[in-house]
């Protein structure tokens, strides 16, 4: 699948703005005929945005189940005689489509794009009825996984459930990224797969292959980010070299461009597409992770997709100003956790040459009262599923230079033996698809609890060392650490990244002697991180958790949200954030 764009050949209706929207109150399948009726009682509902902060109602914010989207959609006369694609950039969890009625697409999986080709469906010369059916249950077999409980007692109205999640971040519903009518001409690149590769000697070979929609001639033009055409080739898969790349480096992305062109017997062309990349080497040793053949060093954040008022969706108002934040904080990485974050942020990564470890949705593979792996509640059905999102990631973002490493997931059962057989065939999977990137797994395991870190390249740790034990205790951290993470050093033998540790801090809370909670907390417990990290020539990076507060399910530990960023959701800076940025501009001089 292609990102919508518009090209010479191709154009794009945005179909974003308002919706109807109304809750179903089906408890299993929809009951409402949303697809071909008018919805009742509806309400207007911002596309893309979740629907759960845009309500007074907390019933809408809390509902667990099915809802409708539904529009109107004019044809332009433009449109006859092309190809209709619809594109969803995502939908949290599982979508079913229709066109005046007629089913046209499922999908399952809340942070991946998905399409279908409508062309059959529509009549060029009448406005056609979209609608969406949106369900957010989360169950086993899908990823981040959850389970559906129904408690019973006298507390508990008849029929009453609860949908039970194992990760910390609200679980966010609706349509969460852009929706497009792609007009496309009748014959036209379907999919392409792009992988840039550079040598010790600077040269570079880009090699594709694509599809076509029919029977066609392909001719590739790589063109450098000054537009000049500096390889070219053809054939539905192939490759070329070009003798001496620009290389894409951290803090100053380069990209190429790789023309698609699809074309007919006598030359004429029929479609256009591009694909940015870049050239960029990654290796890893037992103590380093070399970008170009320099050693890096990830300074940054665990991210999330929030924010105030649209929830989890795509906004490029909160994009623009976090890569702004990023900047000033001399940042120059991020995790996306905990799943593949929209197309769109990862292109201006590319741009400005920010490194990104690219996440898939696999969070919640645990259970703090029962075994998951070892009972089977994580099992074929989850595994299959989470191959499948693993093929859409890597087929949507292979070809972005800022992705240096795919991490499969964060937190699971790490502990239990069923991990390690579950974990070898996502690994085995996960490196047919592309052997050029470095893996690693999230975990927060001890070196003696683990049954997994063999397999990845990388050890990616979660520790909060005087927070979730030894409360405060601030002088612990640099001990604990020290010890810690040498033996997961000596047991593992790669190198490690701290990807998450930090502290909840609200916002203008202040004392001293420092306490937990309190700005000054937040900052004293960085800097006893920092002093353990600071001795261990094995550290290869630190991720904050989080870069900002973000919203979560309610709870005893939450006060409205997770309250571990470094700056406020609405992105105001707490103490911490003053320290890093003197932290991290002291050690990106040269
Ligand atoms: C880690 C999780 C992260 C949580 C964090 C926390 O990976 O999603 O938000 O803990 O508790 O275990 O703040």
């Amino acid at each position: 699948m292609l990102f919508p764009q518009n090209t010479p050949t191709r154009s794009l209706v945005s179909l974003d703005g308002t919706w109807d929207f109304c809750i179903d109150p089906g408890r299993d399948e929809p009951t409402l005929d949303g697809a071909s009726a008018d919805l009742p009682g509806a309400e207007k509902m911002a596309v893309p945005a979740s629907y759960n902060d845009l309500s007074q109602d907390a019933a809408v914010r809390d509902h667990i189940g099915w809802a409708w989207y539904q529009r109107w959609v004019t044809p332009s006369r433009l449109w006859a005689g092309q190809r209709l694609v619809l594109h969803f950039g995502s939908v949290a969890h599982h979508a079913r489509v229709f066109i005046d009625g007629a089913e046209v697409a499922r999908h399952k999986g809340g942070f991946l794009p998905f399409q279908v080709d409508i062309s059959e469906f529509v009549d060029v010369a009448a406005p056609f009825r979209l609608a969406v059916a949106v369900d957010n249950r989360l169950d086993w077999s899908c990823l981040p996984c959850g389970e559906i409980k129904e408690p019973k007692g006298p507390q508990y109205p008849d029929g009453y459930r609860q949908q039970v999640i194992h990760f910390d971040f609200f679980n966010y519903a609706g349509i969460h990224r852009s929706v497009h009518v792609q007009v496309l001409p009748p014959v036209h690149v379907v999919a392409a797969q792009v992988d840039a590769q550079v040598d010790e000697q600077g040269r570079g070979q880009l090699a594709w292959v694509a599809s076509l929609s029919d029977q066609a001639g392909l001719r590739v033009e790589c063109c450098d980010a000054e537009g000049r055409i500096v390889a070219s080739g053809s054939g539905i898969q192939g490759s070329c070299t070009l003798d001496e790349v620009h290389l894409w480096q951290p803090g100053a992305g380069y990209c190429y461009t790789l023309w698609l062109i699809a074309e007919d017997a006598d030359g004429n062309e029929l479609d256009r597409y591009p694909v940015r990349t870049g050239f960029r080497r990654i290796e890893v040793s037992k103590e380093q992770f070399l970008i170009n053949g320099t050693p890096f060093y990830f300074r940054g954040f665990g991210k999330h997709e929030d924010s105030t008022l649209s929830g989890r969706a795509h906004n490029p108002v909160t994009l623009i100003k976090d890569l702004k934040l990023l900047g000033w904080i001399n940042a120059n990485s991020f995790r996306t956790s905990h799943y593949p974050y929209a197309e769109e942020v990862l292109d201006l990564c590319d741009e400005l040459g920010i490194v990104v470890i690219d996440e898939s949705p696999a969070v919640g593979l645990w259970d703090h009262s029962a075994p998951v792996f070892d009972c089977g509640k994580v099992g074929d059905d989850t595994l299959a599923h989470h191959n499948d999102v693993m093929s859409d990631l890597i087929a949507r973002d292979r070809h972005h230079p800022c992705v240096v490493m795919w991490s499969v997931a964060n937190e699971p059962a790490s502990w239990e033996e069923g991990a390690r057989p579950y974990f070898e065939a996502v690994v085995a999977h996960t490196r047919e698809l592309d052997a050029t990137r470095p893996l690693c797994c999230v975990v927060n395991t001890s070196a003696q609890g683990d049954r997994i870190q063999d397999l990845f390249d990388v050890t990616c740790l979660n520790r909060y060392p005087a927070w979730y034990s030894d409360p405060g205790r601030l002088e612990t951290i640099e001990p604990g650490l020290l010890h810690d993470l040498r033996e997961v050093h000596e047991r593992f033998g790669k190198p490690i990244i701290i990807t998450e540790y930090g502290a909840d801090t609200v916002a203008g809370l202040h004392n001293d002697p420092v306490t937990m909670f309190s700005e000054e907390f937040q900052v004293e417990y960085l800097k006893a991180c920092h002093r353990a990290f600071d001795a261990l020539p094995f550290v290869i990076g630190e991720h904050v958790w989080n870069f900002a507060d973000f919203m979560t399910k309610q709870g005893i530990t939450r006060i409205i949200g997770n309250r571990k960023g470094v700056f406020t959701r609405d992105r105001q800076p707490k103490a911490s954030a003053h320290y890093l940025r003197q932290r991290w501009q002291e050690a990106s001089r040269p």
